[in-house]
């Protein structure tokens, strides 16, 4: 086969903008890539949802990936078995109820699970601001390409609309602080000290809907309210993810 360069080029636009254009108005739009947004996206995508994952680094996988302290191998307790049953993802128990898996095989599982359920993902692409009308609810995200954060060009972004929103970004629960921050009524609390226990006991109360329209699941949800950390376990987030996903679907059949 004769290759032209010209035609890779346009494979490559035309393809993505046709998944853009379609895209930009969703069921469900989760924001950020680490283990919750990722499982969140996969069981949504399961449920036939149109789900579009907004990631702002060039990888998917957060947190997940580096494992502990660089050692790739992440820890789940029994709670969540049944979900590393669910993604095929292999593991090993170490003591009653503490299994270890390979972090790198869990986040490539998942992301495989979310890409066949038919989630999109944007990766390079943050989330800036939020669309809240007239119905004082979440009802679209304003984002932009990272690179152009990084260099700090001056360039307006872009709008997609989306039913529901989940808040997948980590540590810095960075939309539910978009819609604080510009007077919503959002009460972050901010994240604890360590106390693994107490942290993965609680995260699913804190899994909600903490403004219309908005989910905030994982080490978001902790963040917001007022939970501790639990470091390299991993249970939680893929728990959580789990019912973030839930709330949604449910939020999508009112
Ligand atoms: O931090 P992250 O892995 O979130 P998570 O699913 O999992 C937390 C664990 O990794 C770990 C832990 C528990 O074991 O404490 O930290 O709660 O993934 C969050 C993702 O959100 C992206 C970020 O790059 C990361 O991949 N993100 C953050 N801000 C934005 C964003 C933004 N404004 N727009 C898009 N993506």
């Amino acid at each position: 086969m004769k290759l032209d360069e010209v035609t890779i080029s346009r494979a490559i636009v035309s393809e993505q903008s046709r998944i853009m254009l379609d895209y930009y108005d969703l069921d469900c739009a989760i924001v950020g890539a680490g283990p919750s947004g990722l499982t969140c996206a996969a069981l949504l995508g399961e449920e036939g949802l149109k789900v579009g994952v907004i990631e702002k680094k060039l990888s998917v996988g957060g947190g997940m990936w580096g494992g502990g302290m660089m050692f790739p191998r992440i820890v789940v307790q029994e709670e969540a078995r049944r979900l590393l049953d669910h993604f095929d993802i292999k593991y090993k128990e170490y003591e009653s109820g503490y299994f270890v898996s390979s972090s790198v095989e869990a986040v490539a599982k998942i992301t495989s699970a979310a890409c066949d359920a038919g989630a999109e993902f944007f990766n390079l692409t943050y989330v800036e601001d939020v669309v809240i009308k007239g119905d004082n609810r979440v009802s679209g995200l304003v984002i932009n390409q990272t690179p152009i954060q990084m260099t700090g060009l001056h360039i307006d972004p872009l709008t997609l609309a989306t039913k529901v929103t989940i808040d997948a970004t980590g540590h810095d629960s960075v939309v539910a602080h978009l819609v604080r921050d510009k007077g919503g009524s959002v009460d972050i609390k901010g994240e604890g000290f360590m106390w693994a226990d107490r942290a993965e006991s609680n995260i699913l109360s804190h899994t909600k809907e903490i403004f219309p329209g908005l989910i905030v699941t994982g080490m978001a949800a902790n963040a917001v309210g007022g939970e501790r950390r639990m470091g390299p376990v991993f249970g939680g987030m893929l728990l959580s993810g789990e019912k973030a996903a839930k709330l949604a679907k449910a939020m999508l059949k009112k």
